[in-house]
């Protein structure tokens, strides 16, 4: 199952060790369900429990359901044949909820009669109650548990595979990846090994992820293929997927009528157009039944799109929906549009009003079929951001709400940056106050996605600790409620349930004690105040405070002698806070009501203005920077206790990653403090060395 070089990540055998030391019975057909049963009799083999199936026939006096005999029943209801327990549970659901009330995925847990029972009502939710039941471990077991009832917020949730199948000249084989390269496309073609993708598509469901896009929204020549002669390729990933419950989709590019097709025109509203797209998409479906649907980026950095054709991105989007509409398929089409051959000069365009002003006015005019897929800020994945504000502005259109998990801006997986606090703030924020609908709210009628930070790595995502980040990214998918340090707390318990029993404590304390704020202490070292972009250009890592001051990619700071920061007010700016609902608008636009940690995004200051906090910015700009440095070099000590204690292999490999975060956030420090005092002339209060 797991190929032997390759970290288990969060289902090592000894996870199952509760479920696979019972007697279990499984019933129900199908592949799902077939999935549960070998997972179970995996996990008894090596536990010494046992799995059954119902009996072939209706239950008698002599051969009742055996219900007794079992500890654990897992269930697809209605069944004609369940045991005791199993039914009494069935039964009070019933009574409770009447049938349906569990979906396509979820699942119902209960204790009765000393018996665990999981029903569902469709395969796929057996296969969530299973890994439910792994989290728990023999937790599950115990004397008595409420009944619990899961389903998910979302029905799409997803993972964007930035994948290329060529090695691109300059992004390489996974554009912004930093696991190795590919678990799917090597060196032009599928590759020959796919071991890698069932295991892959295992840890997905362990976690709640049940859609992937195979390749990079950037589609080049051969990845626009993967639509035509080379569809064979999607469809052998989606076979080793499919037991997993996985729908694979593709991103596919804008242009393909005129490039794979032959036709002298991609104008969305042209008939020859539509029936191209209509066939090919025909062709995809005879292929892959279950095929989820395309994603497209366009008019986006280089990427072809209808403003070519004079015609909105809703005539864009619409074609490709009437063709995946008769196979149940959605279009995902991204909001990521915006000018990258901005004049640096210009000081009235704002990136950050872009996706709003394209796509707002377009609200009611897409397809039921259509997500349009909004990057959770308004720029672009920055350890901080507002939220974007076109999750307020779109109350007609699906909309999915798309996070970076590949660590693109936050540490490139050589830093520990555990994510899930900061989606956890952005799933949670309210962007009508705090009685209204949150962005979890929103986002369950299109979905959540995030960009995979997977690849051939054998830990998976280059970082061991970085795995953390994709099982959260599932967890907070299927339910955005869930306490992001619960959750970091159940990965550990999971991924290092190999651990001797008495180390787990100690396993958890220091991982809690080095990733629980990691995203805050990045953020400290890093651009100050929600700035943002002073990354090194191009492959984004380290600091370079003016790399995009004079760029076309309308990412600047602004800092002079006197002050840093965007003016987007309306009163002096871009005029960026009125794209927000109140009271956002109100207290974005107001320097004294902003929030400290985006005050930068939304003013301009001087050096000397007073934070909430008490502190100047310069003085800020000094403290959270030597501070950062603190707490990694404090993460890199901890992170010894564990020497001996988890996987050496592991260890060393956390620990030389320690070693260059160490490295790389005193340059930052060095950098930043450095810039701000040479611009500003402002000494540190507390007299520390300013290189
Ligand atoms: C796939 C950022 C990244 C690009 C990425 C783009 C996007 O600009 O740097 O590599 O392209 O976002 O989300 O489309």
């Amino acid at each position: 199952m797991q190929p032997n070089d390759v970290h288990a990540a969060w289902l090592p055998p000894e996870a199952f060790r509760a479920i696979g030391s019972r007697r279990t019975l499984v019933c129900g057909e199908g592949t799902l369900v077939d999935t549960v049963r070998a997972e179970v009799a995996r996990a008894c083999a090596r536990y010494g429990g046992s799995v059954d199936r119902p009996p072939p026939r209706p239950a008698s006096a002599d051969r009742p359901a055996a219900g007794a005999s079992y500890d654990l029943v897992l269930a697809l209801v209605p069944a004609a044949l369940l045991p005791v327990a199993a039914a009494a549970v069935d039964v009070g659901y019933r009574r409770r909820h009447g049938s349906g009330a569990l979906g396509e995925e979820g699942f119902l847990l209960a204790r009765h009669a000393e018996v665990t029972v999981v029903l569902a009502e469709a395969p796929a939710g057996l296969l969530y109650g299973l890994f439910h039941l792994v989290r728990l471990g023999e937790s599950a077991f115990g004397l008595t548990r409420p009944t619990e009832l899961h389903r998910p917020a979302t029905r799409l949730r997803m993972l964007d595979h930035w994948d290329n199948v060529d090695v691109h000249p300059v992004m390489g084989q996974v554009e912004r990846g930093y696991a190795g390269r590919s678990i799917f496309w090597r060196d032009g073609a599928r590759r020959a090994d796919l071991t890698r993708v069932g295991p892959y598509g295992r840890l997905l469901a362990a976690c709640g992820v049940n859609a992937i896009a195979v390749n990079n929204v950037n589609v080049h020549a051969t990845e626009a293929r993967l639509l035509t002669d080379r569809l064979g390729d999607v469809a052998a990933i989606a076979d080793l997927l499919r037991p997993y419950g996985v729908r694979v989709h593709l991103s596919v590019s804008f242009a393909a009528p005129v490039t794979l097709g032959g036709l002298p025109t991609a104008d969305p509203l042209d008939d020859g157009v539509r029936a191209w797209w209509a066939e090919a998409t025909r062709q995809v479906y005879e292929t892959i039944p279950d095929f989820g649907g395309y994603l497209v980026k366009a008019d986006s950095e280089g990427q072809p799109g209808p403003f070519g054709y004079g015609r909105s991105h809703a005539d864009g989007a619409n074609v490709l929906a009437d063709a995946l509409a008769p196979f149940g398929g959605v279009v995902r089409w991204r909001a990521f549009v915006y000018n990258h051959r901005q004049d640096w000069r210009d000081r009235s365009t704002d990136r950050a009003r872009a996706a709003y002003d394209h796509f707002t006015p377009l609200d009611g005019r897409f397809r039921d079929n259509v997500i349009l897929q909004v990057k959770h800020g308004p720029i672009d994945f920055q350890p901080r951001e507002p939220v974007s504000p076109v999750l307020a502005a779109m109350p007609d259109t699906r909309l999915a709400v798309e996070f970076q998990v590949t660590q693109e801006y936050t540490g490139q997986q050589r830093h520990v940056c555990y994510l899930a606090p900061w989606w956890s703030e952005v799933l949670g924020y309210a962007p009508w106050g705090d009685d209204g609908p949150t962005v979890a709210d929103v986002a369950a009628g299109g979905g959540l996605v995030g960009v995979s930070n997977v690849g051939d790595d054998p830990f998976w995502t280059g970082h061991p600790l970085a795995q953390a980040n994709l099982y959260a990214f599932g967890r907070l998918a299927w339910d955005p409620r869930l306490d992001p340090v619960a959750v970091l707390d159940e990965w550990i318990g999971l991924t290092f349930a190999g651990s001797a029993p008495d180390a787990s404590g100690i396993v958890r304390r220091t991982l809690h004690g080095i990733m629980d704020d990691s995203w805050r202490t990045y953020e400290r070292y890093t651009a100050p105040l929600g700035v943002g972009f002073m990354v090194r250009p191009g492959d984004h890592y380290g600091p370079d405070v003016d790399g995009y001051e004079y760029s076309p990619w309308g990412t600047y700071h602004f800092a002079d002698r006197d002050g840093v920061g965007v003016d987007r007010t309306r009163a002096s700016g871009t005029g960026f806070t009125g794209q927000y609902p109140q009271p956002w608008r109100d207290v974005y636009e107001s320097v004294e009501r902003c929030p400290d940690e985006l005050l930068l995004f939304f003013h301009h200051v001087p050096y000397g203005h007073r934070l909430h906090s008490g502190s100047t910015v310069i003085q800020h700009i000094y403290d959270t920077h030597f501070a950062g440095v603190e707490q990694v070099t404090a993460m890199r000590r901890r992170w010894e206790q564990l020497a001996g204690v988890v996987d050496a292999g592991l260890h060393a490999r956390v620990r030389e990653r320690l070693d260059e975060q160490v490295r790389c956030a005193e340059e930052w420090r060095d950098q930043v403090n450095a810039y701000f005092f040479r611009k500003s002339g402002v000494p540190d209060a507390r007299g520390r060395r300013i290189p």
